[in-house]
C-alpha cells in the first residue's frame, strides 16, 4: 500500500528516506498521478481543485460501449495520488511535481496527470523525455508558447516555448489542435513557425473535420515516443465551463473525446495529462469530461497493449 504522508514526509522532510515497501508498485501499467497546482495562472485560479474533482466524476463502469474494451480489467492502473505540492512555492511544487511522475517512469509504469494549470506539463515531460527530445500532441486554444507572460518565464502560458527550447520536445513533431482567441501575439507565432511547429486553429477543424485533422497530425508526429497533453479550454466554455481561461469558439466534447481515443489508439504515447479543469461546484460538468478524455486515453492503451 502506498502511504501519501510518508511521501510527503519523505520528499519534503530533511534526512527522511523512503522505506523499502514504499514506492510505486511495479507491476502497474498505467499510473494516475494528481499535480493539485494553480500558483501559475494568468486569469482564474481554482484548477489546483481539478484532480480532485476528476477523480469523483468517474462513471460506475469502465466498459467503452463502442471500443469494447474495459480499461480497468485489461490494463493494470493504480492512482498513485497527488504529488506533495507546497502551496506558494511553484518551483518547489513543479520539482515534487516532476519528481513524482520520474517515479512512474522509473516503475516503468505511464504515467497519465491529471492538473493543475497547464505549466505542470513542463514538470511531466521532463519526466517522461528522458534524453529527449520526444514528439507531443497538444489540443489547447492557446499555444502556450510565449517566451515570457506578464514578465514571467514560469508561467502556464511558457511550458510549450520552455520544453522546446530545452531540446526535451522536438518541434518538428509537436502538433497544435484547437488554437483560436486573441493570444498570444505575432512574434511568438512567428517563432512556432520558424521552429517547424505544426498548428492546426479552429478554422482548420470546421473546414476539414477531427479526423482529417487527427490523421494529419499523426502523421507528422509518427511512430516515435510522444507525450499526449490536453488543455480541456480547447472546448467550448459551453461544454467547460470550469476552467482557467475560457475561450468560446467551439471544439465539443464528442470531438475531444474522439481525438484522445484516436490519439491513444495511433500514437506511441510516453505519458499524458489532463490540465486546466477548473471546477465550479462539486459536480462539475468540465470535470466530468476531463474524466472521460482521461478514460478514452486509457481505453485506448488497454487496447494497444492487448494487441501486443
Ligand atoms: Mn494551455
Amino acid at each position: 500500500m502506498i502511504d501519501p504522508a510518508e511521501r510527503w514526509r519523505r520528499m519534503l522532510g530533511p534526512g527522511m528516506e523512503k522505506a523499502a515497501w514504499a514506492g510505486l508498485p511495479s507491476f502497474a501499467d498505467v499510473a494516475i498521478v494528481g499535480a493539485p497546482f494553480d500558483e501559475l495562472v494568468s486569469e482564474r485560479p481554482g484548477a489546483r481543485f481539478g484532480p480532485r474533482a476528476i477523480r469523483s466524476a468517474a462513471p460506475t463502469s469502465s466498459f467503452h460501449l463502442e471500443e469494447r474494451v474495459d480499461w480497468a480489467t485489461e490494463l493494470r492502473v493504480i492512482d498513485y495520488g497527488d504529488a506533495p505540492v507546497v502551496p506558494a512555492d511553484p518551483v518547489g511544487s513543479l520539482e515534487m511535481i516532476e519528481a513524482t511522475v520520474r517515479e512512474v517512469v522509473a516503475a516503468g509504469a505511464t504515467p497519465l496527470v491529471l492538473g493543475g494549470d497547464h505549466s505542470v506539463t513542463e514538470a511531466n515531460v521532463r519526466a517522461c523525455a528522458g534524453d529527449g527530445p520526444i514528439g507531443m500532441l497538444h489540443f489547447d486554444a492557446h499555444t502556450d508558447t510565449a517566451r515570457e507572460l506578464h514578465g514571467q518565464r514560469r508561467s502556464h502560458g511558457t511550458p510549450m516555448y520552455r520544453l522546446v527550447d530545452a531540446g526535451l520536445v522536438d518541434p518538428e513533431r509537436y502538433v497544435q489542435i484547437g488554437l483560436r482567441g486573441w493570444w498570444p501575439e505575432a512574434p511568438d507565432l512567428a517563432w512556432q513557425t520558424q521552429r517547424g511547429i505544426t498548428s492546426f486553429y479552429m478554422h482548420d477543424l470546421h473546414r476539414d473535420g477531427i479526423d482529417s485533422i487527427l490523421a494529419d497530425a499523426i502523421g507528422i508526429i509518427g511512430s516515435g515516443p510522444v507525450f499526449l497533453t490536453v488543455d480541456v479550454d480547447v472546448l467550448d466554455p459551453a461544454f467547460a465551463p470550469g476552467t482557467g481561461t475560457p475561450e468560446p469558439g467551439w471544439m465539443s466534447s464528442a470531438e475531444l473525446l474522439r481525438a484522445g481515443r484516436v490519439a491513444a489508439r495511433e500514437l506511441s504515447l510516453v505519458g499524458a495529462d489532463v490540465v486546466e479543469t477548473l471546477p465550479l461546484t462539486v459536480e462539475d460538468m468540465t470535470a466530468v469530461v476531463a474524466n472521460r478524455v482521461a478514460a478514452e486515453i486509457l481505453t485506448r492503451i488497454a487496447a494497444r497493449s492487448r494487441a501486443r
